[in-house]
C-alpha cells in the first residue's frame, strides 16, 4: 500500500513503515512502552521542509456524538495540520473542537501502544515484552479455542468499546462469543420514560435547530457546552432569539453560565424537583386538559383494589418498552354520556378525566385521579427540602414551563442518569411533559437532543452481514454483573478498555478480570486495562490505515469517507486487519471484507435502492468530492412527532401508569432516594461528600488523555468548594486522596466556587498511568437496581451515586 497512488491528489505515499517500524522494534521491550523514540515517528515535521503535500478528510470521533469532518494536511507522510472541513455543504457544519485541533499531539503521543506485547509480570504490574504479530495472534486464538473446547462457546467474552465498534464487529459473531449483554449506560431516565412514550423515545425526535422556537429550554443534567460543544450553536441561537434557558445541575457549568437561571440541585434528587413542578401544575390546573384527554392514558380506568388496569377481553400487543410483558386487553374509560365503561377509543364517548365508580363490585378510578391522589401526598416543602431548590423557584419554573408557550426539556445522558433512581426521574419528567402537552409542536419536546439521527438526517448504508450461522452468543449475565454473579466466562478479548471505562467499582471488575484464564486487549493507547492483559495488540488511530481509505460514516447530514490516510505508525494495524488476522486462525477470514475499500464499496453499493436520498453518493463520487457529500436537505421538521401516527405503546397514547411495576410500588413515579448519594444515608458520617463526574471538553471519556498538551493543563482536577477545602486544610494544587469503602485515588485539588459545599466534581475518566495512585473508577458505585432487571434497558451503572471523603495526600 505504501506506494499506492492517492486517489484524489494523485500523489504517492512513501514507505513510512520501513523506518518507523525499525525504530519501534529497537525500543520495545519490558517497560519501554511510552519511552520517547528519538528522531523517529514522533519527531515534529520541519515546517520549512519542501515535500509532498496533500489533504485528506475524515469523520472525527463519534463518541462525543459530534462527528466533525476534519481536513488534514499531510506533508511527507506526516500529518501536519488539522482544520475544520471546508468542503461540507453547509458552513454551520464546518466545525472542530479542542480535541480535533489537538490531534497532532495525540496521534504522535508518546503513550501510543507501539508493538504487540506479552505479559511477563503479575496481572496488573504492567510488565511486558515485545512479541511478533504472528505469535500474538496465535496466542490469542489458542487461548480462545482452548476455553471454548473446555468450557463451551459461551466461555469467551468479546467486547468493543463504542468508538472501536461502530463499523463492524465480526470476530465476536464468528466465535459466537458473549458480548456482555445489557450495556448499563445512558438509559437510566430512558427506562422510566420508555413505557410512556415508546422504548427509544429518550432520543428526541425533534431537531435541536428548533431550540430557537422554544420560549423555554430546561437543560436537565446536561452540559452541552462541553458534552456537545459543536452543537452549542443551536442553544446560543435560541439565547439570541430570547429563549429563556434554565440549567439544572449541582455544578455551575459552562452551560449554566450561559443560562438565564441556574438551579444547583442536590445530587441524585432531580426527581423531587420535577415532582414539585408536577404538583404545582396539577394543583394550579396548569395542565393541558385537551391534550391529556386526546393523547394520554390519564382517563383510563384502574381497579383501585388491585392496582391493575381495567381492560376489555380484546387482546393488544404488550408494551414494547417492558421486558417480558404479556399481551393485555384494551384499556377502558368512563363514558360520561352513557355512564358506563367503554373502550378507550370509542368514537362517540366523552371520557371522564377524573372520578370513581363501582362496576361489578370493582372500584374503578381514572389514572388521573390516582395521579392527583399521589401528588396530594407530596408537599412543595418536601420537594424543596429534598432537592435543595426553594419552593417559589420550583413553582415559578413550573409556571414558566406550562404556561408560557412551547418548552423543551433537553436531558443529559450523564449526570442525573447515573444514579439508581434515574428511572423515577424519567417517569416523572414523562408525566410533566404529557400533562402540560409540551410535545409534538414546534419548539416543544423532551429527550436527549443528541443528534444521533435527530438533528440531521442520517444516511442509509448496506450492512455487511455474515452467513446466518455466525452470530452473537447468548449473554446471560451482563458485563457489569460479571464480578458479582456466577457466569461462564473464562477468556476475554476487548477492543478498547471496556472493563475499567464502562464498569463502576473498577477494583471489583479488575479482581474478576484477574481471575480469568486469559485476557487480551486491542487498543491504541496504554489504557488502564492494558496492564491486566496477557496479550496487547496496538491498533492505529483513525488517521492511519494500510490503505488510502478508512471508515465510511455519516454525520451532520453528510456521508464521509476517510481518505488519504497515512500508514499505521510503529507496528500498529487497523482494527479490520486485526479482525482478519484473528479470523484467519479459524480459517474464516474470507467472510470479512478484505479492505476498508471493499467494505465502503459494499456499504454504498445499491444504497440508493434502499433510500433515494443516497442517489449519486457512490464510492467513486465520494473520492472525487474529497470524501464528503451532503445528503439532500430535509428541513428541521422531518421527524414524526408521535401524535399523528401514535406512540409505541399498546394503546398508541402516552401511557403514564406503569402497571408492570404495581408489585414494586412504582406504578406512579414514587420518589426514592438514590442508592448511596442521599442526605440521610448513615454512610455520610464517614464519607460526607457527594462525588459527581461528567464529561470534559478535552477528552472523550479516557480518550485524548495521552495528548501531552492536555495533561499539562487539564489533568486530574478534583473540583472542591472553598468551605470543604478549608475544613480539610486543602488549597488549590494540593495532592488530595479521594476515598470510600470501595477504593481511593490521588488527584490535584482545584478549589472553586462552581460547586455547592458538600459536592465534588471530577471529569471522568483517565487511564491509570496518569494518576499518582489509584484512579477515579475505584470509588464509583456498581450497585444494580433490582427493579432495573424488568426494564427495557436493564439496570444502569450509577457512577455518580457516590459518597467519599477527601484528605491531603
Ligand atoms: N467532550 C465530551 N463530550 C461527550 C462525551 C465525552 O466523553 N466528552 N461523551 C458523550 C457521551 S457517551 C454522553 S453519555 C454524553 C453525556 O452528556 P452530558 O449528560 O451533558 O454529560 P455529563 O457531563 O456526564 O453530565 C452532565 C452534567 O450532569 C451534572 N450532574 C451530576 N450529577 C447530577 C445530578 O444529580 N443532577 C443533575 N441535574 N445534574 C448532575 C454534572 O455536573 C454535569 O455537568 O456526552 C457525550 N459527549
Ligand atoms: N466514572 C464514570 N465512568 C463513566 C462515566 C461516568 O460518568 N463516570 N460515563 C460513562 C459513559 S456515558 C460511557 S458512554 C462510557 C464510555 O465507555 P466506552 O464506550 O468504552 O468509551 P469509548 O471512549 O468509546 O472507548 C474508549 C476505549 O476505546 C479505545 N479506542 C478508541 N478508539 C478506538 C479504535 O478505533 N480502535 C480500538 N481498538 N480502540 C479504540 C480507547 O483507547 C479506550 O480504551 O463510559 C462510562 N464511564
Ligand atoms: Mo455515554
Amino acid at each position: 500500500m505504501s506506494e499506492a497512488t492517492h486517489p484524489t491528489g494523485g500523489l504517492t505515499r512513501r514507505g513510512f513503515l520501513k523506518t518507523t517500524g525499525a525504530a519501534a522494534a529497537g525500543l520495545a521491550c519490558a517497560g519501554a512502552v511510552g519511552v520517547a523514540i528519538g528522531g523517529g515517528a514522533l519527531a515534529p515535521a520541519k515546517a520549512t521542509a519542501q515535500g509532498e503535500e496533500r489533504t485528506a478528510h475524515l469523520c472525527h470521533q463519534f463518541h462525543c456524538l459530534t462527528g466533525c469532518n476534519l481536513k488534514c494536511t499531510i506533508r511527507d507522510e506526516r500529518i501536519t495540520l488539522i482544520e475544520p472541513s471546508d468542503i461540507v455543504a453547509d458552513k454551520k457544519h464546518s466545525t472542530i473542537c479542542l480535541r480535533g485541533i489537538g490531534e497532532l499531539s495525540h496521534i504522535y503521543a508518546q503513550d501510543r501502544l507501539k508493538v504487540p506485547l506479552k505479559r511477563v509480570g503479575e496481572r496488573g504490574a504492567g510488565e511486558f515484552e515485545q512479541i511478533s504479530w504472528d505469535e500474538a495472534i496465535k496466542t490469542i486464538a489458542d487461548n480462545l479455542k482452548e476455553a471454548q473446547q473446555k468450557y463451551g462457546e459461551g466461555s469467551v467474552f468479546i467486547r468493543k468499546s463504542t468508538e472501536a465498534g461502530i463499523e463492524f464487529d465480526f470476530i465476536t459473531q464468528l466465535l459466537h462469543a458473549d458480548s456482555g449483554g445489557n450495556w448499563g449506560l445512558d438509559r437510566g431516565q430512558a427506562n422510566g420514560l420508555g413505557p410512556a412514550f415508546g422504548p427509544w423515545s429518550y432520543l428526541s425526535n425533534r431537531s435541536h435547530w428548533e431550540f430557537k422556537d422554544a420560549a423555554t429550554i430546561i437543560e436537565l443534567s446536561h452540559n452541552p457546552l462541553e458534552s456537545a460543544m459543536v452543537w452549542s450553536r443551536p442553544l446560543m441561537d435560541a439565547k439570541e432569539a430570547g429563549t429563556y434557558i434554565v440549567t439544572i445541575d449541582p455544578r455551575f457549568t459552562g452551560t449554566a453560565a450561559k443560562s438565564d437561571e441556574w438551579l444547583p440541585v442536590r445530587p441524585g434528587t432531580d426527581a423531587a424537583l420535577i415532582q414539585g413542578m408536577l404538583k404545582a401544575v396539577v394543583d394550579n390546573e396548569w395542565y393541558d386538559e385537551a391534550f391529556v384527554l386526546a393523547h394520554t392514558s390519564c382517563p383510563y380506568l384502574v381497579d383501585r383494589d388491585t392496582g391493575k388496569s381495567y381492560r376489555s377481553a380484546e387482546v393488544m400487543a404488550p408494551n414494547p418498552a417492558v421486558v417480558s410483558a404479556e399481551p393485555v386487553g384494551a384499556p377502558m374509560v368512563w363514558d360520561t354520556v352513557t355512564g358506563a365503561p367503554v373502550l378507550y377509543d370509542s368514537a362517540n364517548a366523552i371520557p371522564a378525566l377524573e372520578g370513581e365508580w363501582t362496576v361489578d363490585g370493582k372500584h374503578l378510578v381514572t389514572e388521573f385521579t390516582l395521579i392527583k391522589e399521589w401528588l396530594d401526598t407530596l408537599t412543595l416543602e418536601w420537594a424543596a427540602e429534598t432537592s435543595g431548590i426553594n419552593q417559589q423557584t420550583i413553582v415559578n419554573l413550573a409556571d414558566r414551563y406550562a404556561n408560557n408557550g412551547p418548552a423543551i426539556i433537553d436531558i443529559g445522558l450523564g449526570g442525573a442518569d447515573k444514579y439508581t433512581n434515574a428511572d423515577v426521574l424519567g417517569h416523572s419528567t414523562a408525566m410533566l411533559v404529557a400533562l402540560t402537552g409540551q410535545y409534538g409542536k414546534k419548539g416543544a419536546g423532551y429527550g436527549s437532543y443528541c443528534g444521533l439521527g435527530a438533528n440531521d438526517p442520517s444516511a442509509t448504508f448496506n450492512y455487511w452481514v455474515l452467513p446466518e450461522e455466525y452470530h452473537y452468543g447468548d449473554s446471560p449475565v451482563s458485563m457489569y454483573d460479571m464480578p458479582y454473579q456466577e457466569n461462564s466466562i473464562h477468556a476475554a478479548l476487548t477492543f478498547g478498555d471496556a472493563f475499567t471505562l464502562e464498569a463502576g467499582a473498577a477494583n471489583d471488575m479488575l479482581e474478576w478480570v484477574k481471575s480469568l484464564d486469559f485476557f487480551a486487549i486491542v487498543d491504541i493507547y496504554h489504557s488502564s486495562a492494558v496492564d491486566y492483559a496477557d496479550i496487547v495488540l496496538p491498533a492505529c488511530t483513525k488517521f492511519e490505515c494500510e490503505e488510502n481509505v478508512k471508515q465510511l460514516r455519516d454525520s451532520m447530514g453528510h456521508v464521509m469517507l476517510a481518505n488519504g490516510m497515512v500508514d499505521p505508525m510503529f507496528e500498529s494495524k487497523s482494527d479490520l486487519q486485526i479482525e482478519r488476522l484473528l479470523a484467519a486462525q479459524w480459517g474464516l477470514e474470507d467472510l470479512l471484507p478484505e479492505s476498508y475499500e471493499e467494505l465502503a464499496r459494499f456499504m454504498l453499493d445499491g444504497a440508493a435502492e434502499l433510500d433515494p436520498r443516497m442517489e449519486g453518493i457512490t464510492y467513486d463520487a465520494l473520492l472525487e468530492h474529497g470524501g464528503v457529500m451532503a445528503l439532500p436537505e430535509t428541513g428541521d421538521d422531518y421527524m414524526p412527532d408521535g401524535l399523528a401516527e401514535g406512540f409505541l405503546t399498546p394503546s398508541t397514547r402516552i401511557e403514564l401508569y406503569y402497571e408492570y411495576l404495581v408489585d414494586q410500588g412504582h406504578e406512579l413515579p414514587v420518589y426514592e432516594d438514590a442508592n448511596e448519594a442521599y442526605e440521610s444515608n448513615p454512610k455520610k458520617a464517614q464519607f460526607p461528600l457527594y462525588f459527581t463526574q461528567g464529561k470534559s471538553r478535552y477528552r472523550i471519556h479516557a480518550y485524548y488523555s495521552a495528548n501531552e498538551w492536555f495533561q499539562e493543563d487539564f489533568g486530574l482536577s478534583l473540583n472542591i468548594a472553598p468551605e470543604d477545602a478549608e475544613a480539610r486544610g486543602i488549597v488549590t494544587g494540593d495532592d488530595v486522596r479521594v476515598f470510600n469503602d470501595r477504593g481511593s485515588f490521588v488527584a490535584t485539588a482545584l478549589v472553586n466556587r462552581s460547586l455547592q459545599p458538600g459536592v465534588l466534581f471530577m471529569a471522568e475518566t483517565t487511564y491509570t498511568r496518569y494518576y499518582k495512585e489509584g484512579f477515579l473508577q475505584n470509588v464509583t458505585n456498581s450497585a444494580r437496581l433490582e427493579r432495573g432487571y424488568s426494564m427495557f434497558f436493564g439496570p444502569q451503572i450509577p457512577y455518580n451515586d457516590v459518597l467519599v471523603e477527601v484528605e491531603k495526600a
